[in-house]
Order: structure tokens, then C-alpha cells, then sequence
């Protein structure tokens, strides 16, 4: 769609005029990048039908924005973005994908060494000539090279925030079609995995080779593997494949069934069934020649004496048992989310990127939230605007008034007032009692340092946690999906402590997907409280909570174990 192409060359230009340090300009370029992928229309259909007004109109598009959309509807392309392209010709997709590598840096090894992709910047490393350039060393050296051999291992694998998406938007387009009469997600992105092999669709169709022939002409197909009756595969220029599978209605549960896997799970239901003198494949599940009622998954489950599994448990890992003696958790939902504590404001910095408290509290409020959380960055952090403790007292002093303007509007609504603050090399916490018993709330993470050894490491985290002002830990692991691993700890010993000092850990719903799904259900058998949050640094981020608790229930968790499906009186005396 050409909605997408030109959000991405607006998100290339963001970047590079960013590289070159222009104020402002890379956030217009970004706005409309993302009100362009949020469009439902095509562009070039608004521009054909009302002309530059038209585009004008379109929120976050401009007249210098316009200029730009009607040049790539005329010549396919945009001739500043050309000449941008030509003074740094790097592919940024596969450089940037490298943990430790921005955009100034990546600037900086091509203007030295002329590294253009992943491969010549490979050669380079292991040359160690990267170490003696200008503000890289031999950590950064270590660092990009662990990186390249991340990416090799975790390769061909999307992550769930990009992948649902895309999905979904898919999903409606053949919902609309006539001859589809049923259609679910299948595969590890129903079960909602944190990483993707392969985007599933199951239909029920009465009129399969219509349904294939749209599926193979969607946009963003790049190549066709094959397109026949009951299956169609094809690869998208985002990088990964999607299977379409067709079956008859009668057979829509044992399908859906078959194809949400995982694989493992499916192999013991098989095994079930045959123990029970049934068969069950994705066509139906039989008695002989007789197929017992497939329509349902439901049904299914129930042929084989089982309680229907969430598809996020099933990954035979001791789901099946519950399921058969029925007694399966009931997992935390979506709507049991009553606010978010982990959100970053543009507080001391107007003009940044980031949004106003009010801004974001009002997007909490048009979520259901009960109340939101404002936590910003303290004073070691320097990779983006933090708060010293003089401005975290006026910003304490900032939220208590804006609290009691939404109380004049009669609308029950808290905003409390928290920090995202950093825990030192040794443990220690970067602000001060007195500022931090100011505040509602405290989270404290691991910023700077990843790489200690596991017992610094795991004494770092638990003297923060003995901290008595400190409620929660961020992204207690460090681990961002796909990019990089979390830095060694003893889990073990940071849930004894967590446990004894009544602090709670987080999930963060960010590409970060930490604490990751076995540590959750860890955590709730040793009664650990854990909570869902986002990490917004931009408001729309604030639905990235869908991810966080796909996560947690993946990790067995209820309504109990996390804290912020608690109301406003309940979430404070569950605060240290
Ligand atoms: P992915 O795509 O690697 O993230 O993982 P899945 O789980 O989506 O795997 P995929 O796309 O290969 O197949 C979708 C589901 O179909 C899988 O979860 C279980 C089922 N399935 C596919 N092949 C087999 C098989 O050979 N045996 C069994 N029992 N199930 C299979
Ligand atoms: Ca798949
Ligand atoms: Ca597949």
C-alpha cells in the first residue's frame, strides 16, 4: 500500500535529518508517518479525488508533508529523500537491527570504513577496526559484534508488536469478503508468542479459489509459494510468509484446533484421542468412520474430555493436566487492566516528542484506566530528558493540581505520581529519600551497566529492592525481544527478595516482553505481585498493554497476580 511506502520514507527522513541534529523537523516527519499507517484510505486515492486539499486535511499532514505525497503519487519518488539516501547510502533495516548501533553511529562507520550492510560491517569488527573510531571503544567493538551474532541466531523471526498488527489489518480485508464465512488467527500468533515464524489464517469458505486469489493479490505480497485449494502461502515485503488455510464448516474446531498448535500441545491431544478410541485430525475428530461434532474447539476439547485451553497456554507445558482435571487458571484480560504506572511525560522538556501529563491522562481516561501513572526518568539517565529532584518536586506539585481540576469535572480519576528511577552500579537508587518519599510511587530499573557478572548483578537488584521507596522493578531482566539478551541474575534469589520486601516486578509490554512468560508463572508460584505496563514514551504506545498481557498469560498469570487490575484504594495499600 502506498500509505506504508511513504510512511516509511517520512520515518528514513525523520532519521537522517535527526543524524544531522535538526530541532523539530524528524517529529513532523514521524507524525505523519504514523497518521499515514493509521489511514484507512489510500492516499492516492484522496489525492485523485480532492487534490492538495484533500491531503492537507489529513491530521498530521501538512502543506511540506503534501509536497512530498503528491511528488511520490507523480514520479514515485521524493527527490529529497533520493539526494538523502545518495550522502548515506547504508540499508538502515539491517544495520539498525543491530543492538548498540544508531543511527549517528552508523553514520560515522560508513563515512570511516565504508560499512554499508550487516556483512561489511561484520568484516570490519572482526578486523577490530571499529574500536579506534571516535566515540566507540572496545566495548562498543564487543557489543556490535554479539549483536551481528544475535541477529544470525534469532533470524527469519518477527516480533508480536509488528506482526499483530499487520494481521489484523489483513484479517478485516478478507472478513469483508463475501465467500469468507468464518476466519480466526492460527499458529504461535493466536497462541501470541513473542516472536513470529509465520502469520496463520484459517477460513471457512464454500468458495476457496476466490478467497485464495484475493489472499495472493493482498498488498505487500512479494512472492507467491504456492496457491491452491485448501492452502496458500505467500511472502510479504515486511520480511515474513502468511498460510491461508481453507476447510469446510463442519471441520472449523479441529482445525482451528490443528493449526494453533503448538505442535507439542497437539501431539498429546492426538495421543489422548487415540487412548479414547477416537481420531482427531485437522479434518474433524472421528469414532470410526464417524465424525463426532468438529464445528467448535470447544467441541473438540470436549471429545476428549477437556476443558477448552487458552491458546496461550498451549504449549504442553502442563496445561493439558489442568485441563483434563479442569481446572485451568482463569487468566488475566485485557479489560481487568485498570491503569498504567510505567508512562513517560514531556514534563520539563515542551517541545520534546514526548506527551503533556494532561495529554496522557486523558488517553487513559478514553482507555477505561481508572488512573495512570507518570514516571519519568531521573537524574542519571542521560540517553533522554530526566528529571533532578528539583523537578520532580514541581512536577509532584504540577500532578496534585491537575488532580484536583479532574475532580472538579466529577469524573473519578487519578493521576498519581511516580519515576522510572535508575539503579546504580552498586544498588543504589539516584535520588534521594527525602525526594522519593515525596511521591506516590517509585519504580526503579537497570540502565547503564548490563554486562556485571551474576552476582553483582543479583545484589544490585536485590539491594534496590530492599530500598523501602522502591515498589517496583522495571523490566527486571533487561532483555529486549529479538535484540538483546537479559544480563545474567539469579531470578531465584530477586523472587526471594521480591517476595520478602513486598516489591513487584514488571512486565513490561514494550518490544522489551519482560518479565518474559516462564519467569511470570515462576513468579506467581512463589507469590510474587507483578505488574502490566507499558513504558509510553508517545501515548498511542499506551495500547501496546494488549502485548504485555498476552505475556502474562502466557505466563499463567490471573487477575490476582497483577496489581494494576486493582482499583485506586486497593493498588496504594498494595504499594510499599
Ligand atoms: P511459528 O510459525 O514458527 O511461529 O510457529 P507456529 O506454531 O505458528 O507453526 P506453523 O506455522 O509451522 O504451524 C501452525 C500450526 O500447525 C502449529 O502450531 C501446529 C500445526 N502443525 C503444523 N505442522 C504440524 C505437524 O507436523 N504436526 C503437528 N502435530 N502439528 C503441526
Ligand atoms: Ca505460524
Ligand atoms: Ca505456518
Amino acid at each position: 500500500m502506498i500509505n506504508l511506502e511513504i510512511a516509511k520514507i517520512f520515518n528514513d527522513i525523520a532519521r537522517n535529518l535527526r543524524i544531522d541534529g535538526v530541532a523539530f523537523k524528524p517529529y513532523a516527519y514521524e507524525k505523519a508517518a504514523v497518521s499515514l499507517q493509521a489511514l484507512p484510505e489510500d492516499v492516492k486515492t484522496i489525492y485523485m479525488t480532492g487534490g492538495r486539499k484533500a491531503l492537507e486535511e489529513i491530521p498530521g499532514i501538512g502543506k511540506a508533508m503534501s509536497d512530498h505525497i503528491e511528488e511520490f503519487v507523480k514520479t514515485g519518488k521524493v527527490a529529497f529523500y533520493e539526494e538523502m539516501k545518495k550522502k548515506l547510502p547504508v540499508k538502515w533495516d539491517e544495520l539498525l537491527g543491530v543492538e548498540g548501533l544508531g543511527p549517528k553511529k552508523v553514520k560515522v562507520l560508513y563515512e570511516k570504513l565504508g560499512v554499508k550492510d550487516l556483512k561489511s560491517l561484520e568484516r570490519v569488527t572482526k578486523k577490530h577496526l571499529v574500536a579506534d573510531l571516535d566515540g566507540f571503544g572496545e566495548t562498543t567493538e564487543k557489543n556490535i559484534l554479539q549483536g551481528i551474532e544475535f541477529l544470525k541466531t534469532s533470524h527469519g523471526r518477527t516480533i508480536l508488536g509488528e506482526a499483530l498488527p499487520i494481521a489484523r489489518e489483513v484479517l478485516v480485508k478478507l472478513e469483508k469478503l463475501k465467500e469468507v464465512e468464518k476466519i480466526s488467527l492460527a499458529g504461535s500468533l493466536r497462541r501470541r508468542k513473542e516472536t513470529i515464524g509465520d502469520i496463520d489464517f484459517l477460513v471457512v469458505s464454500r468458495n476457496p479459489k476466490k478467497v485464495m486469489e484475493f489472499f495472493v493479490k493482498l498488498p505487500g505480497v512479494k512472492k507467491i509459494w504456492g496457491q491452491g485449494a485448501t492452502k496458500s502461502s505467500v511472502h510479504m515485503e515486511q520480511g515474513f510468509d502468511m498460510d491461508l488455510r481453507v476447510v469446510p464448516a463442519k471441520s472449523y474446531g479441529s482445525a482451528l484446533q490443528y493449526f494453533t498448535g503448538s505442535q507439542d500441545h497437539n501431539i498429546v491431544t492426538r495421543k489422548i484421542a487415540i487412548e479414547k478410541g477416537l481420531k482427531l485430525s485437522e479434518w474433524g475428530i472421528f469414532r470410526g468412520a464417524k465424525q463426532l461434532p468438529s464445528k467448535t474447539e470447544k467441541d473438540v476439547y470436549k471429545a476428549l474430555g477437556m476443558a477448552w485451553v487458552p491458546p496461550e497456554m498451549r504449549e504442553n507445558t502442563g496445561e493439558i493436566e489442568l485441563s483434563l482435571d479442569d481446572k485451568l487458571p482463569k487468566l488475566v484480560e485485557l479489560k481487568d487492566i485498570k491503569g498504567d504506572l510505567h508512562v513517560h511525560s514531556n514534563f520539563g522538556e515542551p517541545d520534546g516528542e514526548k506527551d503533556s501529563i494532561e495529554v496522557l491522562a486523558k488517553k487513559a481516561m478514553s482507555m477505561g484506566y481508572e488512573y495512570i501513572g507518570i514516571s519519568d526518568h531521573t537524574n542519571d539517565l542521560n540517553v533522554e530528558k530526566s528529571l533532578n529532584e528539583k523537578e520532580l518536586l514541581a512536577q509532584n506539585e504540577y500532578i496534585k493540581k491537575l488532580n484536583k481540576k479532574f475532580q472538579i469535572s466529577n469524573f473519578k480519576f487519578q493521576i498519581f505520581h511516580g519515576c522510572e528511577a535508575n539503579i546504580r552500579k552498586d544498588g543504589s537508587i539516584d535520588v534521594k529519600d527525602e525526594v522519593l518519599e515525596k511521591l506516590d510511587y517509585v519504580i526503579a530499573g537497570v540502565h547503564s551497566l548490563l554486562k556485571m557478572e551474576k552476582p553483582e548483578m543479583t545484589a544490585r537488584i536485590i539491594k534496590a529492592m530492599k530500598n523501602p521507596h522502591v515498589d517496583i522493578i522495571a523490566h527486571p531482566t533487561g532483555r529486549i525481544v529479538g535484540q538483546r539478551d537479559e544480563y545474567q541474575h539469579d531470578f531465584d534469589a530477586i523472587l526471594k527478595v521480591a517476595k520478602e520486601t513486598g516489591t513487584i516486578l514488571e512486565i513490561n509490554s514494550s518490544s522489551r516482553l519482560d518479565l518474559r512468560d516462564l519467569y511470570i508463572r515462576r513468579a506467581k508460584n512463589e507469590g510474587v505481585k507483578m505488574i502490566i505496563n507499558t513504558d509510553t514514551h508517545q501515548k498511542e504506545q499506551m495500547h501496546y498493554i494488549e502485548y504485555g498481557v498476552s505475556q502474562a498469560r502466557r505466563g499463567w498469570a490471573t487477575k490476582d497476580d497483577i496489581i494494576n487490575t486493582l482499583s485506586v484504594e486497593e493498588l496504594l495499600k498494595s504499594l510499599k
